[in-house]
């Protein structure tokens, strides 16, 4: 999955800018988190401004840099969302399925990226926290769970179903998946559809991705961190390339 250190051959190596976009508290961070530190925090503090961190795929025959841009996911920074997908390659549209809004806003997301995103940019539609309706892990969340059980949770708790998220990703021909950063379930998975997903040709050299934005990942390699809305202090520690 999500490690370089057992390769035993040279591979080619290319970078790919991936943007991760959805309403806020779907578990976009905690999905990057996940697939990046194999970490979760059960109170993550929201991300403000935007996040910058990289994480190697292997590949059978290639390995594959994500460059990935968490945006903050609020509204009022919605008119700066050019900025982080623009020539993004791939994008992970995450929605949250105990709440059916954040798939109508993640509908919106998938249209906006279809008009005005790179057009051979790969789209995966999320839709996280299934720990919440399955009992895909060990552990259960308590959503008042005293006396309850693990079916009637699950009936409780999921809003969205599968055959409608996937009907419209079909329709979209979007990547799609049920994850929880919670359990670990699926993250990986998503990462590395994504990774046979793009297209050989939209490939480039390990300096390749996001061009017009190469100072920011400069600045980033640095810091592992970038905070795009400066002056607001956001300065909370976070991992960086864990490659
Ligand atoms: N139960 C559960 N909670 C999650 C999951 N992913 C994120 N969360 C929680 O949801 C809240 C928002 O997560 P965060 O990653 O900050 O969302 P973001 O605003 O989309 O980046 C945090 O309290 C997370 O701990 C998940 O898969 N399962
Ligand atoms: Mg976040």
């Amino acid at each position: 999955m999500a490690d370089s250190t057992t390769a035993s051959a040279p591979k080619p190596s290319s970078s790919v800018k991936l943007v991760l976009l959805g309403e806020a508290a779907v578990g976009k961070s905690s999905l990057v988190l996940r697939f990046v530190n194999n970490d979760f925090q059960p109170n993550k503090e929201p991300t403000i401004g935007a996040a910058f961190l990289t994480q190697k795929c292997q590949l059978p025959n290639r390995i594959i840099k994500f460059e990935i841009w968490d945006t903050a996911g609020q509204e009022r920074f919605a008119s700066l969302a050019p900025m982080y997908y623009r020539n993004a390659q791939a994008a992970l549209v995450v929605y949250d399925i105990t709440k059916p809004s954040s798939l109508v806003k993640a509908k919106h997301w998938v249209a906006e990226l279809q008009r005005q995103a790179s057009p051979g940019i790969v789209i995966a539609l999320v839709g996280n926290k299934l720990d919440l309706c399955e009992d895909d892990g060990p552990e259960q969340d308590q959503q008042d769970g005293e006396g309850v059980d693990e079916q009637q949770e699950d009936e409780v708790a999921r809003k969205v179903s599968t055959e409608e998220a996937k009907a419209y990703a079909e329709e979209e021909s979007l990547l799609f998946f049920e994850t929880s950063a919670k359990t670990g379930h699926n993250v990986g998975e998503v990462f590395t559809a994504i990774a046979n997903g793009i297209p050989e040709a939209s490939l480039k050299g390990p300096k390749g991705a996001g061009a017009g934005t190469q100072s920011a990942i400069s600045a980033a390699q640095d810091s592992t961190r970038v905070n795009l809305n400066a002056g607001n202090g956001n300065a909370g520690p976070k991992e960086g390339c864990a490659c």
